[in-house]
């Protein structure tokens, strides 16, 4: 239809770590948007674009099956989602449009405060719960290091005290909650920051029109705070 040719359309996280900053990033462009965020799809009314607000999770997946042109996500979950698409058969295909400065975090392995460390291959047979088995699993295969994912998409720090696993890989940004959970960080395995990806296909001429008044925005707004 209509719509589909000539508005541009983003997927944003409805709520969490990356809204806000995303929500300024667009405002600071002059991308305004009115609608609050339980609407699914909110049309941004001083520019042909639409905003779906989405989990995080489900960004990668939107861009590499076309539903939307551009989206904002963690690296973390781009890549993480890219490798479990690839093992599904599934399409992993984007562009990198920027990446933006914002949603900093660290992927990396934690342990029990008490227990001695000697480095990656102290992990060798042992449970780690995560929620990223794919980008642990790249790291410690490299090493030739066999180990037992847990896998969890909450509450993964609560995990060792538990007894369910023997370490953890989970996102650190200051390190309170690793530290409030007795745990203490050993190894970084991947660093990450947010990232907006589009569609690995060319865009209709009015959609590259839009993205082509908006590129230079981003790039300035984002500039003016560094
Ligand atoms: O509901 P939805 O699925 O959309 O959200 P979500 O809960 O899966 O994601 P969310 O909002 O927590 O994170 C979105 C993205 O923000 C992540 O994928 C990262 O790219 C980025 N990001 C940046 C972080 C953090 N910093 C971060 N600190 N994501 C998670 N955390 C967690 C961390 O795991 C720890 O449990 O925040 C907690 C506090 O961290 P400390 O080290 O500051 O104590
Ligand atoms: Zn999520």
């Amino acid at each position: 239809n209509d719509a589909s040719r000539s508005r541009l359309r983003i997927a944003i996280q409805k709520s969490g770590r990356l809204t806000d900053d995303t929500e300024k990033l667009f405002k600071n462009c002059g991308i305004k948007i009115n609608e609050s965020r339980d609407h699914l799809l909110a049309h941004v009314e001083n520019l042909p674009i639409d905003i779906l607000r989405v989990r995080d999770d489900d960004i990668p997946g939107l861009v590499m099956d076309h539903v939307v042109d551009w989206g904002i996500v963690g690296q973390n979950v781009l890549e993480e989602t890219m490798m479990q698409r690839k093992v599904d058969g599934m399409p992993t295909g984007f562009r990198e449009v920027m990446k933006l400065n914002y949603g900093d975090c660290r992927l990396s392995v934690a342990i029990p405060q008490e227990k001695e460390w000697h480095g990656l291959a102290d992990l060798e047979g042992c449970k780690i719960a995560t929620t990223y088995p794919f980008l642990l699993k790249r790291k410690l295969s490299e090493q030739g290091i066999n180990f037992k994912p847990v896998l969890l998409t909450g509450s993964v720090e609560v995990a060792p005290r538990a007894g369910l696993a023997d370490a953890i890989c989970d996102l650190v940004c200051t390190g309170a909650t690793l530290q409030a959970n007795g745990l203490r960080e050993v190894d970084t395995i991947y660093e990450s920051k947010a990232v907006l990806i589009g569609r690995d296909q060319d865009l209709f001429p009015e959609k590259q029109a839009i993205a082509d008044l908006i590129i230079p925005r981003l790039k300035g707004v984002m500039a003016a705070r560094e």
